[in-house]
């Protein structure tokens, strides 16, 4: 594992941190169909990379309301050529899997760091794989596979639940010896919940910080945007014309406290986030416990973010 993704360097650094979508799949809701060619997906990787992403997020299983599961065999079979041409290229990546035989696969075959939207509920055996791996476990907010989990978007204080589900993801990863450090959370926008459930999140992420973890923050290009922005016929604007919408929801996550953000367009987003830092407007809360960590220079990873403060009242924003 290299210097900059040890878990403590990762998790631990001032952030933001912008991880690149590679959904190499026929039928994502956005890149669908567009990196299922392995030279295409490695292009596509190696340049959201140099445009500032400090992770690609490598993902074979779509995870669209209402898709269909794929097998073990056929998830790894398209993730795993990709992610070791990609780490040849030196490029960092998490793996995006639920499954803990392919989170294991692609971490032997240079992914450092797992991002499972499940929080570890889908598979058993994934804690175990992280805790074994000691790399950085994203733990995301899920109450059920694609299939049916708008059903499952029912809440009282959609905020409250997910943070106290979170808790509970959070307190099996330690138990099952995950090293707190490791652990990334995110509220999981668009998994069992409808777009008001989106938008609370949205205003309300400085609850979820305070839970002490690095919260990850993935809006980009989800339906919720393209309800916003519809025609006055009521038509959803179409996934690749929400990628304002999408930077202006990752630039007020991270001012609101968020850790990092998972986006299709990495350089608008990282435009936009130089810009948030050059404004030297303070975060809402602070991002992370306090640390002894020096984080490790790297341009992704940078050091110049405004010291966080502590002027939270949760929902302000
Ligand atoms: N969203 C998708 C897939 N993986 N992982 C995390 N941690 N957070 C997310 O919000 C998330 C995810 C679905 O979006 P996609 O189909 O564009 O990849």
């Amino acid at each position: 594992m290299t210097e900059l993704l040890r878990p403590e360097a990762l998790s631990r650094s001032a952030g933001p941190v912008v991880l690149g979508v590679l959904n190499v799949t026929p039928d994502s809701f956005s890149d669908g169909g567009r990196y299922t060619d392995l030279d295409a997906a490695v292009r596509h990787g190696v340049r959201m990379y140099r445009e500032g992403a400090a992770l690609i997020d490598v993902g074979g299983e779509s995870t669209r309301p209402g898709a269909d599961r794929v097998d073990a065999e056929t998830e790894a079979a398209r993730v795993l050529p990709v992610i070791r041409r990609l780490a040849a290229e030196g490029v960092p990546m998490s793996i995006d899997t639920c499954r803990a035989s392919v989170a294991a696969a692609a971490l032997a075959a240079g992914a450092s760091v797992i991002n499972d939207v499940s929080g570890g509920l889908a598979d058993p055996d994934m804690a175990r794989v992280a805790a074994d791996a000691g790399c950085p476990w994203i733990l995301m907010h899920w109450r059920g596979h694609s299939k049916r989990m708008q059903d499952l978007a029912v809440y009282g204080d959609v905020v409250a639940d997910v943070k106290a589900e979170l808790s509970e993801r959070i307190a099996a990863a330690l138990d099952a010896g995950v090293s707190p450090e490791a652990i990334i959370i995110d509220p999981g926008l668009g998994f069992a919940k409808r777009p008001e459930h989106n938008w609370q999140l949205s205003a309300r992420l400085p609850e979820l910080v305070e839970l002490g973890y690095p919260v990850l923050f993935g809006a980009s290009r989800k339906s919720y945007l393209g309800a916003l922005l519809a025609d006055p016929d009521g038509t959803p604007r179409p996934t690749h014309e929400r990628e304002a919408a999408t930077v202006a929801t990752s630039v007020l996550a991270v001012a609101a406290g968020a850790w990092g953000v998972r986006v299709h367009d990495v350089r608008a987003t990282v435009d936009a986030l130089a810009v948030w830092r050059a404004s030297g407007q303070p975060r809402l809360v602070a991002t992370a416990p306090p640390t002894t960590t020096t984080p490790t220079a790297h341009p992704n990873l940078t050091t110049s973010t405004p010291s966080p403060t502590t002027t939270t009242e949760a929902g302000t924003r």
